[in-house]
């Protein structure tokens, strides 16, 4: 028996380094590196399932297919490439190069795949994609309060008198984390959950707090607000002066607008009753340190900004920011690490930009030129992107679309030309996280299954197809060694990085503990414009919810999801009752973005402002949410508000 190091690369804040078990040239057993802080010697439900539900499952795609009349026949990898770098040439020469839109989703988030960029540079630049379907909103506003979004170690968590984990599950979304929040639990920290739904998570807190969505903003003022007069009336340093006047500005603005609303107004708009804001004030400023884990859920918002800026400014007031146990973590940058340069962007004249949160729409008001190819690579724009309906359309407005995938999906209902790719069993690479700082070897396991071939290599072999091959030449390790060079800089031998996980240093360790910030005044900013703004559709009355999914990652879902069904939604009885309607049965499901059937799961645990579904359903068998969803972008970051989508539920007729 073999076994060999490597890192599962899928779309998840753990980037958990694997021991893959190899017997008879088969891979057998995924372990959890033990060597590992945060991996900690186990694994996901996930990728304990990796081999059967995905690496060896049959419906991965290990040859290249080119639809033909309507149907996916294979060919050879030759007559792929030619066609792929045929058709690159024949609309560079018609449009220009500015009419391929490169596609690149969230599937995976290598250090190579620097390189499928520097191939469009090398094209002469391409259409590519600003914005984000994930977590761009969090990341802009906490660029406006501290300069820079930098979070606290995930172990730091273990010296925190308190935890709030804030809009996330990372009991199902992150169960490396989850570990190291439990055992802080375990050692006597305090856990609160702040979250409109009951999740997993919050069945483990010592304190839930369930408000109305999308308002926790108006939470955090009122938090604050409680703190602040608490700290005027009892003089009991709730409120640490001393970093307020030495290490912040706009404190007065911020300051004047909590005035104007009374503790009264933001408990009703939180819909948290005043007794239960202030025990939660209290625990909190009260905790020596408190740190906040924040999550995705407050991104979803179109001013989801707002909600950051009032968390960050809550962490400015008590003095719990540059203090190990404090902070406000959301997460790390997966792509700091490297060098990008290589991506060669000089070189890439003709470049332009489209909005990934509208991608359909833009696809289709696009001109000068219009974009007529698409290349996608880990991404399953039709199914994620919001107006699933507007995204085909726009896929399908285009004279070829090429994909790079493991599996066939709604997207490729609507490619041309299919090229299957290795996984991280299968490949070599290097990839960061977006939970921890820690950069991780990508190690082929066993030789590449079927035909399947590395992103890398396809792009080296169309280069090569196109003539500027030499640019684009060189083994993997060429050019990981010069994408890692800032890391080696650090004095970590290149060959270390490539045997084992290495933790990146950072200086300081805990972020602003030197007083310094990034913003223009040097100093942590509180928010001074505060304008909220209402989001909801007449006659649309609930907000609709669709969060991850305990049973898989992203759209690639189990077999069972995979039959003309239904999307399951849970919702309170009260709603159903005035409706007519109850458990198990088939409604229709409308937002003024488009409609669905769907499958009623009552539960009282859910609030009765919002029904709650998932995200991931496939369009094609009736169970993809982002039909609903609108494709608007949040006022802050470019980001996408998924759960700004208003519905409304009735039975069928
Ligand atoms: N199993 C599994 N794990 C995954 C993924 C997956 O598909 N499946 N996807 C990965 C990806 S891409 C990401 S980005 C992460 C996301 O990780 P998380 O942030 O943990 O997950 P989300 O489901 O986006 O949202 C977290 C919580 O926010 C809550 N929420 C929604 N609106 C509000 C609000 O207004 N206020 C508050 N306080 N909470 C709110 C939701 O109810 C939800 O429980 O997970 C990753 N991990
Ligand atoms: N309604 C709703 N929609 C959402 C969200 C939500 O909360 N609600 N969450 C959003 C979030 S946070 C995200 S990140 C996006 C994700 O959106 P996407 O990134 O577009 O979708 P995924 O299904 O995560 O992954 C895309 C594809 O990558 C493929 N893949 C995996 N590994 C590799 C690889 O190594 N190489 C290649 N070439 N392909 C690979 C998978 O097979 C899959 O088909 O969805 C967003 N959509
Ligand atoms: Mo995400």
């Amino acid at each position: 028996m073999k076994t060999v190091f490597t890192t599962c690369t899928r779309d998840c804040p753990g980037a958990c380094s694997i021991i893959a078990q190899v017997e008879d040239e088969k891979v057998v057993k995924l372990r959890g590196n033990p060597k590992h802080d945060v991996t900690a010697g186990f694994l996901c439900k996930n990728t304990v399932h990796y081999l059967e539900n995905y690496f060896y499952n049959d419906r991965r795609i290990l040859h290249p297919l080119l639809k033909v009349d309507g149907d996916w026949k294979r060919i050879n990898w030759d007559e792929a490439l030619d066609i792929a770098a045929s058709q690159i040439s024949k609309v560079i020469k018609t449009h220009g190069s500015q009419s391929i839109l490169y596609y690149q989703g969230f599937g995976a988030r290598t250090a190579l795949q620097a390189m499928n960029k520097r191939f469009f540079n090398l094209l002469g630049g391409v259409t590519t994609t600003y914005g984000t379907v994930c977590g761009g909103i969090g990341h802009a506003a906490m660029t406006m309060d501290f300069g820079e979004k930098k979070s606290h170690d995930p172990m730091d968590h273990l010296n925190s008198d308190v935890i709030i984990i804030w809009g996330r599950n990372p009991a199902v979304t992150d169960v490396h984390l989850w570990r190291i929040l439990r055992k802080a639990k375990r050692n006597g920290s305090t856990l609160i959950v702040i979250d409109p739904v009951k999740t997993k998570t919050a069945k483990h807190a010592d304190l839930f707090i369930q408000p109305a969505p999308g308002n926790d903003h108006y939470l955090a003022m009122a938090l604050a607000k409680i703190i602040i007069e608490k700290d005027l009336e009892e003089r009991n340093n709730l409120v640490d002066h001393d970093f307020i006047d030495n290490y912040t500005v706009n404190f007065p603005s911020y300051h004047h607008i909590l005035d104007e609303y009374s503790l009264q107004d933001l408990s009703c708009k939180c819909d948290v009753a005043p007794p239960a804001l202030e025990e939660l004030a209290l625990i909190y400023a009260e905790g020596n340190p408190s740190s906040i884990v924040t999550g995705w859920g407050v991104h979803r918002y179109v001013q989801g900004h707002l909600t950051f800026r009032m968390i960050d400014a809550l962490a400015a007031i008590t003095g719990n920011i540059g203090v190990s146990g404090g902070g406000v973590s959301q997460g790390f940058e997966e792509y700091e690490y490297f060098d990008f340069s290589l991506e060669m962007n000089e070189l890439g004249k003709n470049q332009r930009q489209l909005p990934m949160p509208k991608i359909g729409e833009a696809i289709l008001s696009t001109d000068n030129p219009p974009i007529k190819f698409i290349f996608i690579t880990s991404g399953n724009p039709v199914n994620l992107n919001p107006n699933s309906l507007k995204v085909k359309e726009g896929f399908e407005s285009a004279d070829f679309v090429v994909m790079i995938d493991h599996f066939l999906n709604d997207t490729s209902d609507s490619a041309d030309l299919f090229l299957p790719a290795t996984t991280y069993l299968e490949e070599e690479d290097l990839i960061g996280s977006y939970g921890h700082n820690w950069v991780s070897p990508v190690n082929p396991v066993i030789p590449p299954q079927g035909e399947v071939k590395s992103e890398f290599e396809i792009f080296q072999l169309l280069a090569d197809r196109l003539g500027f091959g030499e640019e684009m030449s060189g083994s993997p390790k060429k050019w990981l060694m010069k994408l890692a060079d800032p890391i080696l800089n650090q004095s970590i031998g290149f060959e270390d990085l490539c045997s084992a996980p290495q933790k990146m240093s950072r200086d300081p360790e805990i972020p602003f503990s030197d007083g310094k910030f990034k913003t223009k005044s040097g100093k942590f900013e509180f928010i001074e414009d505060f304008s909220p703004n209402n989001t909801y559709v007449e006659n649309y009355p609930l907000r609709l919810l669709s969060t991850m999914h305990k049973d898989f990652v992203g759209s690639v879902v189990p077999e069972d999801e995979l039959v003309d069904g239904f999307l399951e939604v849970q919702i309170h009885p009260d709603n159903l009752q005035d409706k007519g309607l109850n458990d198990g049965d088939k409604a229709l499901l409308e937002s003024h973005v488009g409609n669905i059937i769907v499958k009623i799961k009552s539960n009282e645990e859910v609030r009765k402002d919002y029904i709650l579904t998932y995200k991931g359903g496939w369009l094609k068998y009736n169970r993809c949410v982002n039909v609903l969803t609108p494709d608007i972008v949040s006022e802050v970051g470019d980001g996408t508000p998924y759960y700004d989508t208003w519905v409304r539920i009735n039975p069928l007729v």
